[in-house]
């Protein structure tokens, strides 16, 4: 680098010296209406040219900055430059919230939907007996609301748990001329595996509900995941040798008096993959998360598309009721064989409680609801596409025609010391590619450790959102007792296979548990293996954050 700036120095900026040395020195006027512009004091600032041994981070020809002018543009240039990235970043986030909002309004709507037609179907087909068990129906959606709130609920045994509550309920409705206590209901309880009251829909019930709720969750998990690691990627300071590439693009022509002349498109290209190399690393694993969220949105419509899927949850429970009420007898008959017959309660008759569910009427989603799930979906598809890119992409989005000379301009723009052709090739994407970026000094055996973690975050996720579009239930699972372990976890499937083999130390330094609790939260996945893998990845990070 300072090699090639010498060469530079010799072969352009001394003949142009010489060429002025004997002229008479050129105003600075345009200099100091540009500086005054962007709100320094005038001060100091010179009035015709001077000689600019002073200069650090311009070529040192005749300038007319002094060696605070030169600072204070060099801060400017990084506030604007860091301005620019969060900038994108804030525009990313605001599509992937606004996904996130039209998701979200639309999900909570079908729920409200579903319950709401639960209720009053309900109501006018059983009555009383509905009214009086009204909460058992209210948990249950108050339970898949959380569930898809991403709070730790079990799915499954939500579902069991309100099958075994409405069991109880109608046991007991059914059979009012006894007394029936807890200790019996738990017998009743057991018989169920065996006598299934409910005939298939508990089960097919779960199958399709779980799925339809797991696509979701992950769904809207995936899209905060992916803004957060945005807005954290975006916000990484500038190293100070990309402060001084910046400087260099954008306002040492000013310097050198030559405002009007636009930077070498490759050129800036250069300064800046070398300054955002790091973020450039997200590329994988952002389009795999990309590409793992389409997956998943592919889940929504379809076959059994959430609205259709949601919106039968009352008239499946209905036909569920009616399957008790047709077999009542012969289960009534079984229980008491296996329990034992209950102590008779007075002599209060059984009341006909037993209602065709005919009037329960299947819900389904209105046109417009169907309407409205397809558009969304191909809104999210095309918006999530639009961003695949991003992290490669934005380099040369920064480099755009309001900046950059363009094509056309080759020969004659700012290359960083004079006006003329800028002759290194482009470098390629990431930190690896940058080990002879003209431009930017970067040390590519330190990465940027923020940028790493976000990476991290997002592997996570999209293994959870690839489970989720596999149906697999997906949890949080804390593993803190893993990677105190003895560290002696190896991958053993093709979860860590592309990560390095590392030799974990041996070591339980209690700054391995200041880990930010999010990183604990991992997927438990398909099987037990990917645990200690998940931990390996987790002590590799902590060790490279340690030897920081
Ligand atoms: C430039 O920024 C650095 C660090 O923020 C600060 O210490 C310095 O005073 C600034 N210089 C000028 C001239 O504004
Ligand atoms: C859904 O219903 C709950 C109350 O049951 C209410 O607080 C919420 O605002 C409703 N949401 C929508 C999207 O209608
Ligand atoms: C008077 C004179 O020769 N001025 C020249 C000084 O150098 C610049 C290039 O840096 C020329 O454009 C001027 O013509």
């Amino acid at each position: 680098m300072d090699f090639a700036l010498a060469f530079f120095f010799c072969f352009f900026t001394v003949p142009v010296l010489g060429d002025n040395a004997s002229s008479k020195p050129r105003s600075c006027s345009d200099v100091r209406q540009f500086y005054s512009g962007k709100g320094f004091s005038l001060s100091g600032v010179p009035q015709t040219e001077i000689s600019g041994e002073h200069l650090r981070v311009c070529s040192q020809g005749y300038t007319c900055c002094t060696s605070e002018m030169e600072e204070s543009l060099s801060n400017l240039s990084r506030r604007e430059f860091e301005g620019l990235v969060k900038e994108a970043g804030r525009s990313l986030q605001a599509s992937l919230n606004a996904q996130y909002r039209s998701f979200d309004g639309y999900f909570l709507e079908l729920l409200n939907g579903s319950e709401r037609s639960l209720q009053e179907s309900f109501l006018s087909t059983y009555g009383t007996l509905y009214s009086q068990n009204a909460h058992i129906f209210r948990d249950l959606y108050g339970e898949l609301r959380r569930y898809y709130r991403g709070s730790s609920v079990n799915l499954e045994e939500a579902l069991n748990e309100f099958w075994a509550r409405l069991l109880e309920r109608l046991f007991k409705a059914y059979n009012p001329q006894y007394a029936i206590g807890d200790e019996y209901l738990e017998c009743v309880a057991k018989q169920t595996e065996t006598l299934r009251p409910f005939g298939d829909v508990p089960r097919d019930l779960k199958l399709k509900a779980t799925r339809a709720f797991i696509a979701a969750r992950s769904f809207v998990q995936g899209l905060t995941v992916g803004g957060e690691v945005v807005r954290k990627v975006s916000q990484v300071p500038l190293s100070p040798e990309c402060t001084r590439a910046i400087m260099k693009l954008m306002y040492c022509p000013h310097c050198r008096m030559m405002a009007s002349i636009k930077p070498c498109t490759n050129y800036c290209r250069n300064v800046m993959k070398g300054c955002l190399a790091n973020q450039a690393d997200l590329d994988t694993e952002w389009q795999n998360l990309v590409d793992a969220l389409l997956q998943v949105t592919s889940r929504f419509s379809g076959d059994a598309s959430v609205d259709v899927v949601i919106y039968s949850i009352p008239l499946r429970i209905s036909e569920a009721i009616f399957t008790l009420q047709e077999n009542i007898m012969v289960f009534t008959s079984k229980v008491f064989q296996a329990c034992g017959n209950p102590r008779e309660a007075g002599t209060r008759s059984p009341e006909d409680t037993r209602k065709r569910p005919n009037a329960v009427v299947e819900a389904k989603p209105s046109p417009t609801s169907s309407v409205r799930l397809e558009k969304l979906v191909s809104d999210v598809t095309s918006k999530l596409r639009e961003m695949q890119q991003y992290w490669v992409q934005l380099p040369n989005a920064l480099c755009n025609d309001k900046v950059t000379a363009g094509a056309a301009n080759e020969d004659k723009c700012w290359n960083g010391m004079a006006r003329a052709r800028y002759l290194p090739e482009v470098m390629g994407d990431g930190l690896a590619s940058q080990i002879n970026n003209p431009e930017v000094e970067i040390d590519i055996t330190k990465p940027d450790m923020i940028i790493r973690q976000q990476i991290m975050q997002l592997k996570i996720m999209t293994n959870r959102l690839k489970n989720a579009f596999n149906g697999n239930d997906v949890d949080f699972q804390d593993t803190t007792d893993d990677v105190s372990g003895s560290g002696s976890g190896m991958c053993a499937d093709d979860q860590c296979a592309r990560s390095p083999r590392v030799i974990v130390p041996n070591t339980d330094r209690p700054k391995l548990y200041a880990y930010p609790a999010e990183n604990k939260k991992v997927v438990k996945g398909t099987g037990s293996q990917i645990q200690p893998c998940v931990a390996l990845l987790l002590l590799l990070l902590v060790t490279l954050l340690l030897r920081r």
